[in-house]
Formats: C-alpha cells, sequence, structure tokens
C-alpha cells in the first residue's frame, strides 16, 4: 500500500469510527425528564388524599421513565414557610424550622415506605432555597414586574406584630361559618381577599386588630397575561380541562400578586429589615433549588434540566393549587432570565374523600398514613389509589368496602392467583423446574399489545388504565391455564408449552407490574431468583426464566383483606 493509499484507508476508518460513534449517540440518546411533586406543607401528618392526587402519580411516572431508560430526576421537598406552620409552630411551643424539621422527617420516612423513589426530598429553609428565590426576586426586578405598595393590614397591638392570613380568625362573610382563617373559609371553600373577614380576632391573644399601613411588594401578573395565554394555548402536552378554566381566569383579567409578607420565618426580601416572601413565592423555586442540591451532590447539572430546550419538566399537583402552577410560576419563569423554561406538562388531579365527606382531622374523619401502614401492605394503598384515579380533576372516593374487594378481588384473585397458580403447577407437573417450550403465538401478541399500550398510556399520565391493562393481561393468561388445563394434559410436550407459556406471561407482569406496585413486581422477581436488574422496559417480552431453572419456594404474594380489619377501620371514623 503507497502512502496516499494508506492516508486514504486511514480517512476512511476514521469516518467510519465517527459515524459508528454517532449512531450509537443517537441510540442512547435518554430524555432528560425532571418530575416534580407539590411540596408537602410540613405542618401536620400525610394523608391518604396527599398520595393519590400528586405523590404517587409522580412516582408511577419516574418509574415508569426509568424503566424505559431515560435519565429521570424525582424532586420533592417540605414547604416550611408561611403563616400555617408559624402559628401551628406557636401552639406547640417549637421554633417554626425545628417543629417544620418533625413532619419533614416524617414526611420522608412515610414517602420511603410508599415506595417513593424521590431522589431528593429537599427543605424551602434550605440555604440553597433562600439564595435562588432572593436571585429570582432581583431578576423579576430587573425585568420590571415588581413594585411596591402600601396596604391596610391587621395588626395586633396587643402582641406587637402584623397578623397575616392565618393569624387572623373570625366569621365568613359568605357562609357564616365561625372560626375561619382569614384567607379561607374551610365552610365554603371560599378564599377571602385580606379585610373581608367579620369580627376578626388575632388567633394568639384574641384581641381584636387594628389596621396599621405598610409596604408590600406586588408582582405584576397583569402585564403577563398575553403571554401566559399563548404558553397555555400552544401546548398540547397541558390537560385540557385545566387550561380551559385558567383561560377563564385571564379572560377575567388577572390581578397583581403580593408577595411579601410582615412575618419572621422565611425568606428574607433583600434590603428589608421585617419583611420576608409570601410562602408562595419561595415554594415552587423550591423544585430548582432541590434539582441544585441533588445535582451537586451527584456531579451533575441542574441547568441541563431547567435551561435546556430538550429537557422536560412535569409538575404533578392536586386541583387546589392550578393557579399557582399554571399562573405563577410560568410568570416566575417568564422572567426569571437565563434561559429558564417553562413547564412541559403539570398533571392535575381531584381530591379524595374519606367515606363521601372530606378529610378532615379536627373533625376526626381521616386516615392518616402512619396508621394505614400499620394494618396494610404498601402496595394495597398504590393499587387502590391508582384504580380509582382517573387522569382527570373530578373528585374519587376512598372507601374501605369498596377496598376490599378491589384488592381481594381483584389483585388478589387475579395476579396473585395467576402467580400462585403458575408456579405451583411448575412444582407438581415438573419437578419444580420451569420447562421447555414455545410460547403460544396468541400469547405473544397479548404481551406485545399490552406493552404497546401500557406504555402509551404512561406517557399520557393514563396509569389507571395501563394499570388495568396489566390486570387484564393476567386475566388473559388466568384463562389460558383454566382452558388449557395441563394438570389433565397427557401429551407432555403440550403441557410444557402451556407451562413455559404461563412463565413468560408471569415475567411480563412482574415488569409491567413494577411502577405501579415495586414491593410485589421485586418479591416476584426475588422468588423466581431473577436479578432485579432485569426490571427493565425491553425485558419484558423476553425470556427471563430459562427452561430447567429451578423454582424455589412457593408463598402466596397477596393476604386476602379480611372482614374484620374492614370493620377495625370504619369504626374508628366518629360519624
Ligand atoms: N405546599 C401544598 C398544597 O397546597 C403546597 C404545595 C406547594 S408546591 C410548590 O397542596
Ligand atoms: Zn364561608
Amino acid at each position: 500500500m503507497n502512502a496516499g493509499r494508506l492516508g486514504q484507508a486511514i480517512l476512511i476508518l476514521i469516518h467510519l469510527a465517527i459515524s459508528h460513534k454517532r449512531k450509537t449517540v443517537i441510540r442512547i440518546a435518554k430524555r432528560k425528564i425532571l418530575v416534580t411533586a407539590a411540596l408537602p406543607y410540613a405542618n401536620g401528618p400525610l394523608h391518604l388524599g396527599h398520595i393519590r392526587s400528586t405523590y404517587l402519580p409522580a412516582d408511577i411516572y419516574t418509574r415508569f421513565q426509568e424503566l424505559f431508560g431515560n435519565d429521570v430526576v424525582y424532586i420533592c421537598a417540605s414547604d416550611e414557610h408561611g403563616t400555617p406552620i408559624v402559628a401551628a409552630a406557636e401552639k406547640a411551643k417549637k421554633k417554626p424550622g425545628e417543629f417544620a424539621k418533625g413532619f419533614h422527617d416524617k414526611d420522608e420516612k412515610e414517602f420511603k415506605q410508599l415506595g417513593f423513589r424521590m431522589d431528593i426530598f429537599h427543605r424551602t429553609s434550605s440555604p440553597e432555597n433562600r439564595e435562588l428565590t432572593q436571585k429570582f426576586f432581583e431578576n423579576a426586578k430587573k425585568a420590571g414586574v415588581i413594585y411596591t405598595k402600601d396596604v391596610e393590614q391587621a395588626y395586633c397591638e396587643k402582641d406587637r406584630r402584623f397578623l397575616p392570613d392565618r393569624f387572623v380568625v373570625g366569621t365568613c362573610p359568605y357562609c357564616k361559618s365561625e372560626k375561619q382563617y382569614s384567607d379561607y373559609c374551610d365552610g365554603c371553600g371560599k378564599a377571602l381577599a385580606s379585610g373581608e373577614i367579620l369580627n376578626p380576632k388575632c388567633l394568639v391573644c384574641g384581641t381584636t386588630p387594628v389596621t396599621k399601613t405598610t409596604k408590600h411588594y406586588f408582582f405584576k401578573l397583569s402585564t403577563l397575561s398575553e403571554k401566559l395565554a399563548g404558553w397555555l394555548k400552544g401546548n398540547p402536552k397541558l390537560q385540557k380541562e385545566v387550561v380551559n378554566y385558567v383561560m377563564d381566569w385571564i379572560d377575567k383579567g388577572l390581578n397583581d400578586w403580593d408577595i411579601s409578607r410582615d412575618l419572621d420565618w422565611g425568606v428574607p426580601i433583600p434590603r428589608e429589615k421585617s419583611l420576608v416572601f409570601y410562602v408562595w413565592f419561595d415554594a415552587p423555586i423550591c423544585y430548582v433549588s432541590s434539582t441544585k442540591a441533588w445535582a451537586d451532590k451527584h456531579g451533575k447539572k441542574w441547568e441541563d434540566y431547567w435551561k435546556s430546550k430538550d429537557a422536560e419538566r412535569v409538575h404533578f399537583i392536586g386541583k387546589d393549587i392550578i393557579y399557582h402552577h399554571f399562573l405563577f410560576w410560568p410568570a416566575m419563569l417568564t422572567v426569571a432570565g437565563e434561559n429558564f423554561q417553562l413547564p412541559t406538562a403539570i398533571p392535575t388531579r381531584g381530591y379524595l374523600n374519606l367515606e363521601a365527606r372530606k378529610f378532615s382531622k379536627s373533625k376526626n374523619w381521616f386516615v392518616s398514613l402512619e396508621d394505614f401502614l400499620k394494618e396494610f401492605p404498601p402496595d394495597y394503598l398504590r393499587y387502590y389509589e391508582t384504580a380509582i384515579t382517573p387522569y382527570s380533576v373530578v373528585d374519587a372516593d376512598f372507601v374501605w368496602k369498596d377496598f376490599q374487594q378491589k384488592i381481594n378481588n381483584e389483585l388478589v384473585a387475579n395476579v396473585g392467583n395467576f402467580v400462585n397458580r403458575t408456579l405451583v403447577l411448575i412444582k407438581k407437573l415438573n419437578e419444580g423446574k420451569v420447562p421447555r417450550g414455545k410460547i403460544e403465538a396468541k400469547l405473544e401478541d397479548a404481551i406485545r399489545k399490552a406493552k404497546e399500550e401500557i406504555g402509551k398510556d404512561a406517557e399520557g399520565f393514563e396509569f389507571r388504565n395501563g394499570l388495568e391493562k396489566v390486570l387484564a393481561l393476567s386475566s388473559e393468561f388466568n384463562k389460558h391455564l383454566s382452558e388449557k388445563e395441563p394438570w389433565k394434559e397427557k401429551d407432555k410436550v403440550k403441557c410444557d408449552e402451556c407451562l413455559y407459556s404461563a412463565t413468560r406471561g408471569l415475567t411480563a407482569i412482574a415488569v409491567l407490574l413494577w411502577p405501579y406496585l415495586p414491593f410485589t413486581s421485586e418479591r416476584i422477581f426475588e422468588m423466581l431468583g431473577i436479578d432485579r436488574k432485569q426490571i427493565r422496559w425491553e425485558n419484558v417480552e423476553k425470556e427471563l426464566l430459562k427452561p430447567g431453572t429451578q423454582i424455589g419456594e412457593v408463598k402466596p404474594l397477596f393476604e386476602k383483606v379480611t372482614d374484620e380489619k374492614i370493620k377495625a377501620q370504619e369504626a374508628k371514623l366518629v360519624r
């Protein structure tokens, strides 16, 4: 080979290497997805309702994305500021930070027990959040959307302090419910404007407050109406039903937003002595600061998620905080500069009632997460709440009898039965070894089709539909066993084929169940002796159990929920 030829050959090789590399890059390109769940207020125990609308759907989505092989991060934190926390802490004779930390730790523990795989559970009172909140404020100022105005505020002369929001109690001017907070009536659900409450009293000492003038900071939401409307209408990933009524608010005209409070607990407003930011200003910023805290710890860049057009940001919320996430938060991001990107999707779900009534701790109409988890496995809650939760803002009802029925008649009778039956039959008919065979075409198709549709449902946040399809697949495999009756089959080849097909259903269902019921899924894998690293999307239709594998001890996957347990729960609710 002469030198010219050699050079050419080298060039070709380099070219091949580059194009090969390019191909590889394209193949392994993962989507970057940031998932957040609304930050729980650190002022009371979590109940079953919080889980259904927000933390569970966010977890299922995150797990699907992980299963798909995408780069997904699940962010959450305790929301520690705001007057409810200051008031509750005062009652408990604790400092707000110390008081909030108690619930922060409790929430974190319970989230873990439910299998929520949050990458970080941070705090709004963290230094990262203080710093970033002040930066957002300075940038918003530069963008010209911040102004100050004197406002009339309730002031307690005895305690010598301003009384924002929850520090004033009184009678609702609309429904006349007594002992309501001045910003919100629990009786009729109306948000009350400052000064509206009748017969106002200081929450701490009961004195009738006077009004005093104080300087507040405002965010000019009104000037961003058009931009927000454009974003809402131009983003097909936002829920139509929600967009419709947010557009209605915009059409009626947006009020400017008072972002300051006369308090000493919160993120201080720069250059002010006695003002902190309103809790709803710094809370969503904590989505970003938590990402930063997580990224710093893991050698990643938080900007990749927040400032890149290629990344996706998905906020899971309950319907009570639509205003804050569809208007305030995108408005804040719009004026933040520095290439901050707006939310990609904001999946919103309705409230959960308990036996047809609102959850209320004070009225003893309440099931805390802690109490639930003492009695039932976490996957039972994950199953039931997913099964009653459509992708919509409609409310649902937690009913103990319905819970029992769904667990016993669907989860135990269908999935539990299929898993157990398959393994017991292999024990009986093939000495506990996975038989050799070929999966029946009809069943192979069923797996492929279920996988495709469940994947689509996950991308569309339709988790209930997806779960129903996993159950339908399990039914189909149960039916296959009942029809083929392998225990009566004289032909060994046919018997083997039937059982082998069942094992393929078993592993497919175990993978597909993982985002929904991770504990159950991992138990099936453990029972089969398959490494949990095999829980991957591309493995749904693969042979994960090799013929000849010895099945270990078979234990029932689930226990039925007994009548006694349900009666005991019902009796706890004081009717
Ligand atoms: N802390 C909880 C709620 O209103 C509230 C969410 C903040 S998300 C930034 O549901
Ligand atoms: Zn009212």
